[in-house]
């Protein structure tokens, strides 16, 4: 990778967070209550392992300098979503029926152009990686077809960098909404994405390397589906086998998430069929 395309820290972290400023619907969280509760308990949590571990002032000092390095690096929003967003998923969506979701992670971006059912995503002539044919169809819990459901995909290319937040990167690269059939069926032509290094280079590389971590994801496909009266689902799927798929730094990968796709009928590149199931909303 050459200088001009790596993402750095200092720039992603910087789209991530003026991305999420963006996206983000509304800081109010009900009541004083709630609000007293989980502060109060979150500043114990930090108290219990001051004292369980003897912190000393040199560690203290050494969190208060990083802390400020995340905001500067404009990181909050990595080191949210890798290490604390898997948990608010789980919680999240406890109760729903269909399919599974994991985190949405820092890398997306609302309202991509739509597609129709069977199209290729946007991407470079020559855009390297393997032909991937992602196929399916979007159901409710009882199998009936949702009709024009929207499968949003995004994923890094083949150097596992995103559009729109690592520099010379298309607008829309590997990204887009398809609009399923009238039988909730879409065919989605993209290529396999390569597994994803967190930037080494911030804060959060910073953490990682000073505790002794790695900074991998597995190779992902990113997927919003969405259709009325039913519940989004945001979820990602994993390639079997992938490097990082049993240690995914951002503990983000579920059983069923795990595609395993078979040469593809055409002769080039691989395929694989995968439903979703929608709750009802
Ligand atoms: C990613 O691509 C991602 O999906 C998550 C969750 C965190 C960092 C990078
Ligand atoms: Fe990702």
């Amino acid at each position: 990778m050459t200088d001009t395309t790596r993402a750095t820290a200092a720039a992603s972290g910087a789209s991530a967070t003026e991305a999420f400023r963006q996206k983000q619907r509304s800081t109010a969280i009900s009541s004083k209550e709630r609000v007293n509760t989980l502060a109060t308990e979150v500043i114990s949590a930090v108290h219990d392992v001051i004292r369980r571990h003897k912190v000393t002032y040199e560690e203290y000092d050494a969190l208060k300098a990083w802390l400020i390095g995340v905001g500067q690096d404009g990181e909050w929003p990595l080191f949210l979503d890798v290490w604390i967003e898997h948990v608010v998923e789980e919680v999240a969506n406890e109760n729903r029926e269909g399919s599974k979701g994991t985190i949405e992670g820092p890398y997306y971006v609302p309202d991509s152009p739509k597609h129709e059912a069977e199209t290729t995503l946007p991407m470079r002539e020559n855009e390297a990686g393997t032909p991937l044919l992602f196929q399916g169809q979007v159901t409710d819990v009882e199998g009936k077809p949702l009709a024009g459901a929207h499968v949003e995909m995004w994923h890094a290319d083949d150097d596992g960098l995103y559009s729109q937040y690592a520099p010379n990167l298309p607008e829309w690269n590997l990204r887009g909404t398809v609009v399923a059939d009238d039988q909730g069926n879409f065919k989605i032509h993209t290529i396999q994405p390569a597994p994803y290094q967190i930037p080494t280079d911030g804060s959060c590389g910073k953490l990682i390397a000073a505790a002794g971590w790695h900074a991998w994801r597995p190779a992902h496909l990113h997927l919003k589906v969405s259709a009325p009266g039913h519940q989004l689902i945001t979820t990602q799927l994993y390639f079997q086998g992938g490097s990082h798929v049993e240690d995914d730094i951002a503990s983000a990968v579920k059983p069923e998430l795990i595609l395993d796709p078979r040469p593809a009928a055409s002769g080039t590149g691989s395929e694989v069929t995968y439903n979703f199931v929608m709750d009802r909303s």
